[in-house]
C-alpha cells in the first residue's frame, strides 16, 4: 500500500503545473526571434504533498495520458444502494451531475490555458478560476462519494473499526454522539452542499464541518474521512423536500472500511 502511495504522490498534478509554466514562458518568446529558455524538469525537492492527499490508488481520477481528469466508474450497480438511494437518482447522479463536474473542470482548465496562449478573452481569468474551484471541488468530492458508500450489509452500514474508531471517540465522546452531530451538521447545509466529516492535519483533530456547494467552507488542507451529498439531486426523486429521511438513511450505506482508510492515510506521517 505504501509503494502504491508513493507512487500517486509523485503528483500528475505538480507535473501538469510544471508543464503549464514551461508553456506559459514558451508563450512569452513566440514572436521575438530569441532563444527560447531550454525546458528543464524541476529541480529540488518535491512539493511537499500532505499525507492521504494522493488519490487512493484505485480510483482513476486523472489521465495522466491525455491529462484530462476522467470520470471514475461506480463501483457498484445503480440499484445497488436501494431502498436508501434509488436507482435512478444514482444513474443521473452519477452519470449527469459527476459527468458534468469533469467536462467543467476539463473545460475550464483548457479555457485558462488558451488564456495564457493568448487566445481566449483574458478578462474571464476570475470566471474560469471560480469554475475550476467549483468543478474540480465537485469532481473530487463525488469520486469520494460514491467509495465512501457501498451496498447495505455488503460493506454498507455497521460503524467505524480500528483507529478510526478510536479517533471518533476520543473527539466525540462517542459513536452514537458522532452520529447524531453529523446528521444535524448534513441535515442543516443552507443550500446544496455537503457535511463532511474531516482530519485537520496540522492539529490532526477530526472535525464536522459544513460544505456548501461544492467547496465553500471548506477549510484549507483538511482531509474527507467521510462525507455525505446533500444537494437536492442526490435524494430528491426518492425523499423530495425530506432531506432529514436521507440523512437518516445515509448511516446503512457508509463504508466505513474505505473511510477507514483515508482515515489512516490522513494521518500517517
Ligand atoms: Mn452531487
Amino acid at each position: 500500500m505504501a509503494n502504491q502511495d508513493d507512487a500517486l504522490r509523485t503528483s500528475p498534478l505538480d507535473r501538469r503545473e510544471a508543464l503549464a509554466a514551461l508553456g506559459l514562458a514558451a508563450a512569452a518568446f513566440p514572436t521575438l526571434g530569441l532563444a527560447q529558455p531550454t525546458p528543464q524538469p524541476a529541480k529540488g525537492p518535491p512539493i511537499a504533498v500532505i499525507p492521504g492527499s494522493a488519490a487512493p490508488a484505485d480510483l482513476k481520477v486523472f489521465d495522466e495520458a491525455s491529462g484530462q481528469f476522467v470520470l471514475p466508474a461506480l463501483p457498484y450497480a445503480f440499484d445497488a444502494l436501494e431502498p436508501h438511494i434509488d436507482a435512478k437518482t444514482m444513474e443521473i447522479h452519477h452519470d449527469k451531475h459527476h459527468a458534468a463536474y469533469v467536462a467543467g473542470l476539463n473545460k475550464a482548465i483548457a479555457e485558462l490555458a488558451r488564456i495564457r496562449a493568448a487566445a481566449g478573452d483574458s478578462s474571464l481569468v476570475k470566471h474560469w478560476a471560480n469554475q475550476v474551484s467549483f468543478h474540480g471541488a465537485g469532481h473530487i468530492n463525488h469520486s469520494l462519494f460514491w467509495q465512501m458508500m457501498a451496498p447495505a450489509g455488503k460493506g454498507g452500514g455497521g460503524s467505524p473499526r480500528g483507529a478510526l474508531a478510536d479517533a471518533i471517540q476520543k473527539a466525540f465522546g462517542s459513536y452514537e454522539q458522532f452520529l447524531a452531530q453529523f446528521k444535524a451538521t448534513a441535515t442543516s447545509v443552507e443550500g446544496g452542499g455537503w457535511g463532511w466529516l474531516v482530519v485537520e492535519p496540522w492539529s490532526r483533530q477530526l472535525l464536522l464541518i459544513q460544505g456548501e456547494k461544492q467547496q465553500d467552507l471548506m477549510v484549507t488542507g483538511c482531509l474527507p474521512v467521510l462525507g455525505i451529498d446533500v444537494w437536492e439531486h442526490a435524494y430528491y426523486l426518492k425523499y423530495q423536500n425530506k432531506r432529514a429521511d436521507y440523512v437518516n438513511a445515509f448511516p446503512n450505506l457508509i463504508n466505513w472500511e474505505f473511510c477507514g482508510k483515508l482515515y489512516d492515510r490522513a494521518i500517517a506521517r
